[in-house]
């Protein structure tokens, strides 16, 4: 049984994952697992994708290089999937969403290659990783938080910090 919490916090790139991700991390002790680094890192990829600017991740390699760190808990995982993880793995799922415009200026910002930029956005804009999270996961531990600004990062993250609170209150304290 876990004693801490496995968070995801997924969105289509640009939204906000790693900015939250990295505050939380700090705040609460929970472990940033940039999937991002480890797909690099550990060599879970087939090769890189020149057109679209990025690895073409092979799954199960992932997946069997983080599950004995994973399943201990404790994990806050960054990563623009999310149905790639086992049910059993997770406690909560975060779908940051952003405004268009924004993601625009954040993802022009970054140099994305036309087509790239423009997938992510469309992907944004039909709400793909909100609709990946609900045929992954039970609705009960899917919560979708706006990140258009820095006064919304920061009470998203207090928001998080006090389910991380009530859920060790509930799985830990209550069990004891
Ligand atoms: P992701 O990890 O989802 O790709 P990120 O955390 O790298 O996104 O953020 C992309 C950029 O947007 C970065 O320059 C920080 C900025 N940003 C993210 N969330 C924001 C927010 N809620 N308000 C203002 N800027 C934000």
């Amino acid at each position: 049984m876990r004693t801490q919490p496995n968070i995801i916090v997924t969105g289509t790139p640009g939204v906000g994952k790693t900015t939250h991700c990295e505050t939380l991390a700090q705040n609460t002790g929970l472990r940033h697992l940039s999937i991002n680094d480890i797909v690099k890192e550990r060599g879970c990829h087939d090769g890189y994708d020149e057109d679209f600017k990025s690895w073409i991740v092979d799954e199960d390699k992932l997946l069997d290089s983080i599950e004995d760190e994973v399943k201990q808990g404790g994990y806050i995982i960054d990563w623009h999937a999310c149905d790639l993880f086992p049910r059993s793995w997770i406690d909560l799922v975060v779908v940051l969403r952003v405004d268009s415009t924004l993601l625009y200026d954040r993802l022009k910002a970054r140099d994305y290659p036309e087509a790239k930029l423009q997938e992510n956005l469309d992907s944004e804009i039909m709400e793909v990783l909100l609709q990946e999270a609900r045929d992954s996961y039970d609705e009960e531990i899917i919560v979708e938080l706006t990140s258009n600004t820095s006064d919304e990062m920061e009470s998203n993250i207090e928001r998080i910090e006090m389910w991380i609170g009530q859920w060790k209150k509930n799985n830990v304290e209550g069990a004891q």
